[in-house]
């Protein structure tokens, strides 16, 4: 467990930015930023898969103050804030399956699907 406050956020901001910077190139892939590459992008996708269960953790009580992102609402409505954390992860997994076929349709929609999950809790949780 966490000794400080600043011990759990600097847990949930890194496991943020891994997460950012994998899911950010499978969308580079898949706008044409950069060549779609199959092998890379199915990496990526099991990165975040696994990376979408680290984040929860670093919210713990005590741990809603100093300059950071997160709004104050996510301690109070936990509970949906947890379920929104829990359905990236679904959908992440998901995406990591979808990765493994040769269906590059599946593949966006799961993807698009997962990015939902970013925006949607940002938009309730997320400052700016
Ligand atoms: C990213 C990123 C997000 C999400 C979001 C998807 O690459 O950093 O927060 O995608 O923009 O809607």
């Amino acid at each position: 467990n966490f000794k400080e406050a600043d011990d759990a956020i600097h847990y949930r901001q890194s496991a943020f930015s891994l997460l950012a910077y994998n899911f950010g190139d499978m969308g580079a892939m898949l706008k044409g930023k950069k060549p779609f590459d199959a092998q890379a992008f199915n990496l990526r996708a099991e990165n975040v898969a696994a990376l979408s269960k680290l984040p929860l953790e670093g919210f713990i009580s005590g741990s809603d103050k100093g300059e950071t992102g997160a709004l104050a609402k996510i301690w109070a409505e936990k509970s949906d804030f947890d379920a929104k954390m829990k359905q990236l992860q679904q959908d992440s997994a998901a995406l990591a399956i979808a990765a493994k076929s040769d269906d590059k349709k599946a593949l966006k929609q799961a993807f698009m699907k997962t990015a939902k999950n970013c925006k949607g809790c940002h938009d309730v949780y997320k400052k700016d």
